[in-house]
């Protein structure tokens, strides 16, 4: 992306500040595992997002009206050789947008400048990471932390809500990395589609994905990716992947490719051996039917919290043709639709494969959201999702993934 889309970014983000008020943004560093080793480095989405620099330990500091400045670590011939190229001043300069680059050494001293004297000051910090992750100090947490020891006086605001309302909607470039992710997970589909057989392993699969990934210059799975064959695929969130794949199993494959940072996010489950059973048909073509009438949904001014509703309504009326439920059943007791359907079926894309916005952030044109409804029959050994990205428009959505294999014959050709 060029540095004229991490500039406006900046511009929109300033454009709802006060005149005069700083705000702090810090990089992530790699995620410490045991002793010296590291889990590699996953840029902060929003410091990424204002500034486009995809490398460790960096801050970012906006005034408005009185400039902005961008810090990294200091390179040198010593680290060249240890650590490979980083960006020098002038690298990311050309990244960023931003004129003033400084080496870390000189950021508290640049930010006391800029604090002193003013009773507030925004320090960017992830609130849905905080809660979901009590015990981990992320950077941006730290820094926080070091802020308030520092200035006693200085209120801390927290400006996400501000940064997360400009992310949910996404830009031409934006939209561009995340039609490129889908490419890359489509390959990712072809290729097992055709690798997938009876006796393969879970954990097989997803190394032929994570090679096709990695040919393609996607640097990761979005997330870990879901192998689920057997009763398995009834497991929302398996992510073990070392069972076999038997002749006359499904399998549930939840998978995605980052690429620039932009996460797609796509579930298939294929016939492990490459033919629909008559049941497994017949639940398949429920869960697509409901796919198909909640995508005609996705439209300006619907919200997430609606598409659920309107997904167990419509999974309600399957489960009575899949004689699963009775129609009195299903009257009296509706609740009983979650058992067969126990999670949300859309969530927003970006940066982020769960994105920001919430459950009643209102649809509109430029937002990306999945679309995943399924059906789970744990005495079966079912388990189907199909997952699909969406782009809101003008006039309705366009499905990002139209031209990935969906229908059965389509998923049966391409195991052929
Ligand atoms: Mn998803």
């Amino acid at each position: 992306m060029s540095s004229e889309v991490f500039a406006l970014n900046r511009k929109k983000y300033l454009d709802q500040m006060p005149d005069g008020s700083v705000s702090v943004f810090a990089g992530n560093d790699p995620l410490p595992a045991n002793a010296d080793g590291t889990y590699g480095f996953i840029q902060n989405s929003t410091f990424f997002y204002l500034s486009g620099i995809d490398q460790e330990d960096g801050y970012l500091v906006l005034v408005k009206g009185g400039g902005e400045w961008l810090f990294i670590p200091e390179t040198s011939e010593l680290i060249r050789i240890w650590d490979g190229d980083k960006l020098d001043k002038e690298e990311a300069r050309a990244v960023s947008g931003i004129e003033n680059v400084h080496w870390l050494e000189d950021f508290w001293e640049i930010l006391d400048k800029q604090v002193t004297g003013k009773p507030e000051a925004w320090l960017h910090c992830d609130t849905t990471q905080l809660s979901k992750f009590r015990s981990f100090r992320s950077k941006e947490k730290w820094l926080t932390d070091q802020f308030r020891d520092k200035y006693p006086q200085t209120e801390v605001r927290n400006p996400e809500k501000i940064i997360n309302q400009l992310r949910l909607f996404k830009a031409e470039s934006e939209q561009t990395a995340l039609k490129k992710a889908i490419d890359i997970t489509h390959k990712g589909l072809l290729r097992v589609a055709r690798f997938t057989e009876p006796g393969k392993y879970e954990f097989e699969i997803a190394a032929e994905i994570t090679h096709e990934f990695m040919i393609n210059r996607s640097r990761f799975h979005s997330f870990m990716p879901i192998v689920a064959s057997g009763a398995n695929s009834c497991v929302l969130h398996y992510v073990d992947n070392n069972r076999r794949c038997e002749d006359g199993e499904l399998v549930l494959i939840d998978f995605g490719a980052e690429y620039g940072n932009y996460k797609a996010d796509m579930t298939r489950t294929l016939p492990v051996n490459g033919k629909f059973s008559g049941r497994q048909a017949e639940v398949y073509a429920s869960v697509l039917h409901v796919m198909k009438s909640l995508k005609k949904l996705m439209v300006n001014g619907n919200t997430v919290i609606n598409l659920k509703q309107e997904a167990l309504d419509l999974t309600g009326k399957e489960l009575v043709k899949l004689g699963l439920v009775s129609a009195s059943e299903l009257k009296n007791s509706p609740e009983v639709i979650t058992k067969y359907l126990p999670h949300g079926v859309s969530h927003s894309l970006g940066i982020d494969v769960h994105d920001v916005g919430d459950r009643s952030t209102l649809f509109a044109p430029g937002m990306v959201l999945t679309l995943e409804p399924g059906i789970y029959i744990r005495e079966e050994g079912i388990g189907i999702r199909l997952e699909n990205d969406i782009l809101i428009t003008e006039s309705g959505n366009t499905d990002l993934m139209a031209q990935v294999p969906l229908e059965m014959e389509e998923i049966e050709q391409m195991m052929s």
